[in-house]
């Protein structure tokens, strides 16, 4: 029995089960990086889907990293999948998509779940993870003046304390107001090596990040400081897109207005809408936007690799240099 934080009440283990590459790598420290699932079960078609997932976990390997995509199995949390496992999340997009609430029920009904980037975050602080890359993040919604729609993806950065490593938030969002959120909940948001707020498929929302970082171990120096500081929040770390992957910015907006249009008229609303509106881009692109998709992906998550190699070697030199650090 583990306890609880808040009643110091004995709670139910997690049935975390790692894959062997994952268990080695946390046990000596090594850098690994957490990935999500319902881009791959329900973000892309098959065969793109599974096609990118591997190559994702390529990718992260071939960075001195190792990948642990998380996804919750016939009740099992599952640090770390196997190649057949991805191709049983790739090949069956009836699998919920499964956010942090809805965690608990899966598991209780044995059943299965893609997670969300919100469920990722979770997930992976519980795994003691610390890195994590996705391409876009949930955010706060175009006319979530009146839907209050806001993506539980970022209620989630002020509990984990992940270093989150994505092309900003989709751009089907609203990103000056996803920008204010995560301002007043005292997200720090740094663009590395970059000037802008990137914009998913595009390189720049035509925002300034509230913070520009270019050296990679200054950047982990901040994340151990924040850890020490504020445990639950996250740091988001942001990259544009490849120039060669980013789409037409102006092209993009036409489609995602008339696809957030569509979704109003057709009444969709909650957690169906993300994936409504990313379709009929998809869709009015004729297929472009998931391809720009999963290039934004595999460059997020080499990003996310060097920087938590980078960073693992930090936390090794300052358990080297022990309490001679800090005087
Ligand atoms: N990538 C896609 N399509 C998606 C998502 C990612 O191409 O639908 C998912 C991510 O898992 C992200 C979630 O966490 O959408 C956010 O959903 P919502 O806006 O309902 O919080
Ligand atoms: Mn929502």
């Amino acid at each position: 029995m583990q306890k609880s934080l808040f009643t110091g009440r004995a709670t139910l283990p997690l049935p975390l089960y790692y894959s062997a590459e994952v268990k080695a790598a946390l046990a000596q420290q090594q850098a690994v990086v957490a990935l999500e699932s319902n881009v791959i079960c329900q973000g892309l078609d098959y065969p793109q889907n599974l096609q990118t997932a591997l190559a994702l976990e390529q990718i992260v390997r071939a960075k001195g990293a190792v990948p642990a995509t998380l996804a919750v199995l016939h009740g099992e949390i599952r640090v770390g999948l196997t190649e057949d496992e991805l191709e049983y999340l790739a090949t069956r997009p009836q699998i919920p998509k499964i956010s942090s609430r809805d965690l608990a029920f899966v598991l209780a009904s044995g059943s299965s779940g893609a997670t969300t980037v919100a469920c990722s975050l979770q997930i992976a602080a519980h795994a003691g993870i610390r890195f994590f890359a996705s391409a876009g993040l949930g955010g706060v919604h175009r006319g979530a003046q009146q839907s209050m729609d806001i993506s539980g993806d970022l209620i989630e950065l002020t509990r984990n304390g992940l270093a989150v490593v994505c092309a900003g938030a989709k751009n089907i969002l609203d990103l000056g107001l996803t920008l204010e959120f995560l301002e007043t909940h005292n997200v720090p948001v740094v663009s590395y090596q970059f000037d802008d707020f990137p914009a998913f498929y595009c390189r720049s929302s035509g925002l300034k990040a509230p913070r520009r970082l270019d050296d990679p171990w200054q950047l982990a120096a901040a994340l151990e400081w924040q850890a020490a500081i504020a445990p639950g929040i996250s740091t988001l770390i942001c990259t544009p897109t490849a120039e060669a992957d980013a789409l037409d910015a102006a092209l993009v907006e036409q489609a995602i207005t008339e696809a957030t249009a569509a979704a109003a008229q057709a009444g969709i609303s909650g957690n169906g809408l993300t994936r409504f509106i990313m379709k009929a881009v998809e869709k009015a692109t004729a297929g472009l936007s998931a391809q720009a998709n999963a290039a934004v992906l595999r460059h997020t998550t080499a990003v996310a690799a060097e920087l938590a190699v980078v960073h693992a070697r930090y936390c090794q030199q300052l358990q080297q240099d022990g309490s001679q650090a800090f005087g």
